[in-house]
């Protein structure tokens, strides 16, 4: 058995149990497979949910979706297990979405981070490295020349929240480049970009793993929260992708799929325009590294009344429509020519 609910937010050993739990009782419908170990060694697990090849025994597409990569944005590992538990356990309902495409979860991204907002610091951000000869070398960490940005500097290394990188600054594109911004130098800044890209094992561990099945994956889709946003490429520049329009339609008609369900208003826009201009993020090196066309970030509920703290009364209505507008967007990525 296992003790998975959408009733509270779970740890990280109980996500696990589930997906093994799922890959006993389907083992013809589900595969868990481990892509790395985090900082601290815990295991980065995949599930993997597949009918098998389409009628000319060929592999179908597959859709990738990662969670939990921002450690307090815990709603948003809850929605992907609950993804998980429709596709698998509730699978005869979805025997035509599981003919047109195959689905590749990562539920929990960034478990040291994720076990740290429930042991230690609930609002905590980023992974958990240390990175101590990297942080010390040079100026770009000394910016901060202002007596209070000294102060306020030294102050959070004293008390430790030097720790940890952000695992959406730390992807290969545009890494750290300051001319477009919205990454930090500072590694006791919460948007730390890391001493190198893909210094953090668990961007490692995607990027490889994407990297291997490019050919397959037709869409990434990285789960975040709050603000009710489908972002489109680019986030490093204001400039449009070819396709932006077609990436628009979609993420236009997912929207509609969400509204649709119980009101939830959502947003839809390019990422640099509709949010803010990143570096090193996973959506945008999806695209422009890994050539995957349909690549987007959902940034689910709230818009702030609750923001990180969204009760977990909240968990089964946000994974209600996500799904929705998740399922909107993996139907035409998978049909798209
Ligand atoms: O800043 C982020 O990493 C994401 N927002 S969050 O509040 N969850 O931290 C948004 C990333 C959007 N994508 C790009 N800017 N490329
Ligand atoms: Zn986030």
């Amino acid at each position: 058995g296992h003790t998975m609910t959408w009733k509270r937010y779970h740890r990280y050993d109980d996500i696990m149990g589930y997906l093994d739990y799922l890959a006993e009782k389907f083992p013809t419908l589900v595969e868990v497979q481990e892509i790395g170990s985090s900082f601290e060694g815990r295991a980065l697990k995949i599930l993997k949910v597949s009918t098998g090849a389409n009628k000319n025994g060929e592999p179908k597409p597959s859709i990738w979706i990662d969670a939990g990569m921002h450690a307090r944005e815990w709603i948003s590992t809850a929605v992907a297990t609950y993804i998980i538990n429709q596709l698998v356990e509730k699978n005869a309902n979805y025997t035509r979405l599981l003919d047109l495409t195959d689905w590749i979860i990562m539920p929990v991204a960034n478990p040291d981070g994720y076990e740290f907002t429930h042991t230690n610091d609930r609002l905590w951000r980023k992974t958990r490295s240390t990175h101590e000869s990297d942080s010390d070398d040079g100026d770009e960490t000394r910016q901060a020349t202002g007596i209070l940005s000294m102060i306020s500097h030294y102050t959070k290394w004293f008390f430790g929240s030097c720790e940890g990188v952000d695992p959406n600054r730390n992807f290969n594109i545009h890494w750290g480049e300051d001319k477009v911004g919205g990454a930090s130098t500072d590694p006791c800044h919460d948007t730390y970009a890391g001493p190198s890209p893909f210094s953090e094992p668990e961007t490692r561990a995607i990027a490889n793993y994407i990297m291997r099945h490019k050919d397959t994956i037709k869409t990434y889709l990285t789960l975040h929260s709050y603000s009710q946003m489908l972002l489109v490429p680019w986030g490093f520049t204001r400039e449009r992708p070819a396709d932006f329009s077609h990436l628009m339609d979609i993420a236009t008609k997912a929207k509609q799929a969400i509204a649709k369900v119980s009101g939830t208003e959502y947003r839809v826009g390019p990422a640099a325009e509709l949010l803010y201009p990143t570096t090193g993020s996973s959506d945008d090196w999806a695209k422009a590294k890994a050539g995957i066309k349909h690549a987007y970030t959902m940034e689910l509920r709230d818009r702030g009344a609750y923001g990180f703290l969204l009760p977990a009364s909240q968990i089964v209505p946000t994974a209600r429509e996500t799904w929705a507008g998740v399922r909107v967007i993996a139907r035409m990525a998978a049909l798209a020519p």
